[in-house]
């Protein structure tokens, strides 16, 4: 970025902000839906100028409510985000909803025929409701579904509630997208050993066993409320202090270790396990209060401000990969070297590492090293 940043409301005006996006930054901030939509699609479709769009958005700090909702399919996951919703805005507040999960029935009509019925959160301008592929590798979130998480809340939607269907990786990542994640099971989902095992128990602020109206839903309950107590060490809370050892101390220690390989999590918040019936509200009230509990939680032990720089270093790293991939693939002099190079591939005189190495030497310029090559001495 060039060292001078003009002026603009006191706020440094974006470079590359063209006249149409300048326009829609406009409509954007005067909170009108149109404006949000037409950024999503911006953002989304990475159009021209979306980089600095977010820049300018982002520089406005808004501080929303960033809920993220995971767990096997069928859990009950848009049923309950749904219900979460309909009780947001029965409280006068707006929601935004962002599914990642495209077989998510969000768009209109009747969830499967169910009792919640989503026309009136569809045609209710107090809720933005958007479903997205995960185009992440691995099936993780992709950056661009961060980012539109990002102008969810930079538009100011106090609620933007994240659902993302539970499979392994995007569970984790999910974790840097929220700062409450609600983890939810179904007594048909497996029991509180597989939850441990697929590393719930790391995410999960919150467990909500959902279908609570079907047989299973208290034995699981009981499961996950004992396999949280191991593994905080918090089961020998009860055990009286004997053989000069108090295991209660002990059990303290641990559960401080245990919290405190989370990194960015402050010790002292028991994860409450819920029960709800997602079609009928039952529960819901109970998850929205532990929902705010976990956030005046993570303000008072500054867990807010780790968990949102933990999120920013991610996104750098994120857009400085999106970045280099753009910058690779639209040089020129990449494109020579490739296309001369592919024969000498084929030929045996150069392979697929020599050539990366020249792709990245001419991008990097001649200094540029693998780290780890011996001699090199970085990477260290
Ligand atoms: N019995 C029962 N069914 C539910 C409950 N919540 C959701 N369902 C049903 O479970 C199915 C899957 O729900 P859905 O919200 O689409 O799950 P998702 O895949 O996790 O988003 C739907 O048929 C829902 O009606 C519940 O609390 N009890
Ligand atoms: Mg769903």
């Amino acid at each position: 970025m060039s060292g001078e940043r003009p002026a603009e409301g006191g706020r440094a005006a974006p470079e590359g902000l063209g006249l149409e996006n300048r326009a829609l930054l406009e409509r954007f901030q005067a909170g009108k839906k149109m404006g949000l939509a037409r950024a999503i699609s911006l953002v989304e479709n990475e159009h021209p100028g979306f980089q600095a769009f977010l820049h300018a958005v982002l520089t406005t700090p808004r501080f929303g409510n960033r809920v993220g909702l995971t767990g096997p399919p069928g859990a009950g996951k848009s049923t309950l985000v749904a219900a979460l919703s309909r009780a947001y805005r029965e409280r006068g507040e707006e929601v935004a909803v962002v599914a990642v999960d495209p077989t998510s029935p969000y768009s209109g009509g009747a969830l499967l025929g169910d009792r919640i019925r989503m026309n009136d959160l569809t045609t209710d301008a107090g809720i933005f409701i958007r479903s997205m592929a995960s185009r992440g590798s691995l099936g993780g979130l992709a950056t661009t579904t961060k980012e539109v998480l990002d102008l969810m809340d930079a538009f100011g939607f106090p609620w933007v509630l994240v659902e993302t269907v539970g499979v392994g990786q995007t569970e984790l990542e999910i974790t840097g997208a929220a700062d409450t994640v609600v983890v939810i099971l179904v007594p048909e989902s497996g029991d509180a050993i597989q939850a441990m095992k697929a590393g719930l128990m790391e995410i999960a602020d919150i467990f909500v066993v959902n279908k609570a109206d079907r047989p299973g839903a208290d034995r699981l309950v009981k499961d996950l409320q004992l396999a949280i107590h191991l593994k905080e060490g918090s089961a020998l809370r009860d055990v009286p202090a004997h053989h000069g050892v108090d295991l209660r101390r002990v059990g303290v220690l641990a559960s401080a270790r245990a919290r405190s390989t989370k990194g960015d999590e402050p010790e002292g918040w028991e994860i409450p396990v819920l029960k709800t019936v997602a079609q009928t509200g039952e529960g819901v009230p109970a998850l929205m209060e532990a929902v705010a509990r976990h956030r005046s939680f993570l303000e008072a032990t500054g867990g807010l401000e780790e968990r949102r720089k933990a999120r920013a270093a991610g996104r750098v790293r994120d857009v400085v990969q999106r970045e280099l991939r753009r910058a690779a693939w639209s040089s020129h002099k990449v494109q020579q070297i490739l296309e001369a190079g592919v024969d000498d591939i084929a030929a045996a005189s150069e392979t697929p590492y020599s050539l990366a190495e020249e792709i990245l030497v001419a991008l990097l310029g001649p200094g540029w090293r693998r780290p780890g090559v011996t001699g090199d001495g970085g990477g260290a």
